[in-house]
């Protein structure tokens, strides 16, 4: 069970966080009212198909983004998370670095801070501490840019084990819950395709930490390099993969897909139940 502010969020059966991203081009057209009005569509569409967590990111993390300032990303992000507070009831993420937006967001609306760099940025570790709400460390082994250039480890699983002890400690070190803290070992984020599913067959390890599980594949290219499909055709590969780390233990599964993950999740619930 996760909670923030006045909200709580059980994790008895896995749930689904729905990616929103609010970056320039994720949308096709024209002005920004026309954009929120889209994100605030997709929203409702993705509350309906059954997400409870909406994640908003307004930073590009794909290999080779370029880095955006604090005021742009603001700029994306701070309106849609109030638009999405004032007429939704769900739990809102924002997928940030910066403590200054992390701090923006949660007093927009936000209930979690979603971050791939796990906190790490300056401020990141007292902000978070200070808002009081759940914060998903990711494991990313590099940066965004290079990650993909030559990812290497000696003991994959344990090296990123090891990494959520040191980053778990400092949290706590922080001020931050314990019981606030989430773990994501980063799918594609520093890791071959190799890498990326050696994470999957062994995705229980994690349990170990005694935290909750977030797994993020949806549309990866960790598909397309076993598959050759592009991204949009990465459907039943993103629900095969949500199926099996939800089997290994994720309790929160990123996806953009929502309807299809949801049915998946219904079937492993409704299998786990059975007698
Ligand atoms: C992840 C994320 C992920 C978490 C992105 C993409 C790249 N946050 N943000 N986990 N991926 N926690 O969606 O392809 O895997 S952005």
């Amino acid at each position: 069970m996760l909670k923030s502010k006045n909200k709580i969020l059980r994790l008895d059966t896995p749930q689904i966080m729905g990616i929103l991203n609010v970056t320039p081009d994720s949308f096709s057209d024209g002005g920004r009212f026309n954009n929120h009005q889209q994100a605030l569509v997709q929203v409702e569409k993705m509350l309906n198909d059954g997400a409870s967590i909406i994640d908003i990111g307004g930073e590009s993390t794909r290999p080779g983004a370029p880095d955006v300032s604090v005021a742009q990303e603001l700029d994306r992000v701070i309106p849609v998370i109030e638009a999405i507070a004032t007429r939704f009831d769900c739990w809102i993420s924002i997928d940030t670095s910066k403590a200054p937006v992390m701090a923006a967001a949660v007093n927009a609306g936000a209930d979690l801070i979603n971050d791939v760099r796990a906190l790490q940025e300056p401020d990141a570790l007292s902000v978070a501490a200070q808002l009081d709400v759940p914060v998903c460390l990711m494991h990313m082994q590099g940066q965004p840019r290079t990650m993909q250039a030559a990812p290497k480890y000696d003991e994959l699983i344990n090296q990123i084990i090891g990494f959520f002890e040191q980053r778990i400690a400092a949290c706590v070190q922080a001020g931050i819950k314990r019981e606030h803290i989430i773990v994501d070992p980063g799918f594609g984020f520093g890791k071959t395709m190799d890498h990326n599913f050696s994470l999957i067959k062994h995705l229980t390890a994690f349990e170990a930490l005694g935290l909750p599980i977030l797994a993020g594949l949806s549309r990866k290219s960790m598909f397309d390099h076993l598959l050759s499909r592009a991204p949009n055709e990465r459907l039943a590969a993103s629900l095969a993969g949500a199926l099996l780390c939800a089997q290994q233990g994720a309790k929160i599964i990123r996806v953009h897909d929502v309807k299809e993950t949801a049915d998946v999740i219904k079937v492993l619930a409704a299998t786990l139940q059975a007698v």
